[in-house]
């Protein structure tokens, strides 16, 4: 895979254009050679982890090297510093650019003793240095520890998603983190897919659109591909579609419609995608994942994920560390900002999720997060030191305040409860917790574990966990199978009166 460097003043660029040509089938192509070099590396050796690190300014613009003829529009500059500092910092830009037209062919070896020129012989001791100098970097933590308002303070955030059998919500999740308006250029994004079934490419497609996205062209690739989806026919798979709400609808749909913030398609800082599995063999349908006897097993080996996933992405220059699931379906484009404004170390939005109108439209979906109640702290003292209580199941009888059920649509969105439990489709945590050693425990500490014992632990630790009830992310909508069965029904029901039945 040619890697190509873009140059500009001493900057990097990217080309975005109006006008950029249309992706060739040369792409699908590559895509599928991608696809199966992987399955090959997976099969070689199923712990295999594949690290992809694509830097901001590393963008793969293969189509730039081959269709050269091709003339792009107003490139786009990337000139924040923060593209550049901490680990970038001692890369030679200079350096690097000549790779952008190609490089000349030229003979260094035996340590830079047999060079063709003099001036080889400067390029090859200063490529050298930079590589030495890259391998010693210095840092005062005090400077990260994290503000409530790290725009201006230009706080870097890592930001992380765990991912499983997800191929069919990747589109969606790419657009939610494009809407963020935290500045990309202080993001830095990990990936880690996990378990996922043979029948599935998360992990393939995800290179790909990282790739798209890291060259700026992603919003209008996904354009694309919509607008011939849109022409084929749409799938039974959308069938509860004409069952939601159409508020609920319209919301979705002028929130996937442009116009997007200015800096929605600007390259994230860097995007690492990390292949690891872990054991899970709970299947990842609704109902299966849900069924109260899985949650123990499932939500431990989730925490070794994420604790996996922490330990291998987390940078001593990160201030802040933002765990996002990949199946959230409208989150507002300022949330990190937003939970970061509420100035606590651990903070979570209202977590909900849409409904069939005949099952009353909505309802809240995030049971993890919660204030302790004296009702679950007896609970857990007569239960086993291993035991974990399950939020949100009749079979625990806690009698928590649940963050989900306290919502008030109306109400201010800064409002603040503080917790002990918290949900993981959304957590904003300071990033010296994790470094002082709190994670997600893969173990049950306190009678539960993941990440209702992660906000457990924090407090343990002395931090402060707080939730926004009136602050609310939507969850996608996945029919249970009881759902799916109704649904059939209506549409029976609605067919015998077409056809004039009773
Ligand atoms: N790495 C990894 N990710 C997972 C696993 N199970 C779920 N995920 C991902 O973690 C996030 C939350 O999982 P999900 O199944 O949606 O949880 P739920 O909505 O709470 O039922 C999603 O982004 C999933 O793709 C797993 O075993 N390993
Ligand atoms: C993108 O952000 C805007 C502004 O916060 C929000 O209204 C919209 O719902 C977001 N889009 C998605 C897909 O969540
Ligand atoms: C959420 O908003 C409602 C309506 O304004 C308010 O009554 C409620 O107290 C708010 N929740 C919190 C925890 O402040
Ligand atoms: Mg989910």
């Amino acid at each position: 895979m040619a890697i190509l460097f873009g140059k500009k003043k001493g900057h990097l660029e990217l080309p975005i254009s109006k006008n950029k040509p249309k992706l060739s089938p040369k792409r699908k192509g590559d895509g599928m050679l991608n696809r199966i070099k992987s399955r090959q590396l997976l099969r070689s050796n199923s712990s295999v982890v594949i690290i992809l690190l694509l830097l901001a300014g590393v963008f793969v613009i293969r189509r730039l090297f081959r269709d050269s003829d091709i003339s792009y529009g107003s490139p786009m500059v990337l000139e924040e510093s923060e593209y550049y500092d901490y680990d970038f910092l001692k890369t030679d830009r200079e350096a690097l650019a000549k790779y952008d037209l190609g490089s000349e062919h030229y003979l260094i070896s035996n340590g830079g003793l047999d060079v063709l020129t003099p001036a080889d012989k400067d390029l090859y001791n200063k490529e050298i240095n930079m590589l030495y100098g890259s391998t010693v970097q210095k840092y005062n933590l005090e400077a990260f520890r994290g503000s409530p308002n790290g725009v201006k303070n230009r706080e870097h955030v890592l930001l992380l998603v765990p991912l499983r059998n997800a191929e069919r919500v990747l589109p969606l999740m790419f657009k939610n983190l494009m809407n963020l308006t935290y500045p990309h250029e202080l993001i830095d994004l990990a990936f880690l897919v996990s378990d996922s079934t043979e029948d599935d490419n998360t992990l393939t497609a995800l290179i790909d659109y990282s790739q798209e996205m890291q060259s700026g062209s992603l919003s209008e690739q996904l354009a694309e591909t919509e607008n011939k989806a849109d022409s084929e026919m749409k799938g039974t798979r959308d069938l509860f579609l004409k069952y939601m709400r159409p508020s609920y609808l319209e919301m979705v749909k002028n929130a996937y419609s442009p116009p997007f913030h200015d800096n929605y398609d600007k390259p994230f800082r860097s995007v690492q995608i990390f292949q690891k599995d872990f054991g899970q063999a709970i299947g990842q349908g609704f109902s299966d994942r849900h069924a109260v006897k899985n949650q123990g097993i499932r939500r431990k080996l989730m925490g070794r994920a994420r604790n996996w996933l922490t330990a291998n992405a987390l940078k001593p220059y990160h201030s802040w560390v933002y765990w996002r699931d990949a199946d959230v379906e409208l989150c507002p484009g300022s949330v990190i900002q937003d939970l970061m404004a509420i100035d606590y170390d651990v903070a979570v939005p209202n977590v909900w999720r849409p409904l069939p109108e005949f099952l009353d439209g909505e309802q809240a979906y995030d049971l993890n997060s919660w204030p302790e109640s004296p009702d679950a702290l007896r609970l857990a003292s007569s239960l086993d030191e291993d035991d974990v209580i399950v939020e949100g199941y009749a079979e625990y009888a806690t009698y928590r305040i649940h963050l989900g059920y306290i919502r008030d649509p109306d109400g201010n969105p800064k409002d603040i409860l503080e917790l002990d439990g918290v949900g993981g489709v959304s957590i904003l945590a300071k990033a010296q917790l994790f470094r002082n050693g709190v994670h997600f425990p893969a173990f049950t500490f306190e009678n539960h574990a993941e990440t209702e014992a992660f906000g457990k632990m924090a407090k343990k630790m002395g931090y402060r966990v707080a939730g926004l009830p009136n602050y609310t992310l939507w969850h996608i909508y996945e029919p249970s199978d009881d759902d799916l069965k109704l649904i059939a029904e209506k549409e029976r029901g609605s067919k015998r009166t077409a056809d004039g039945g009773p």
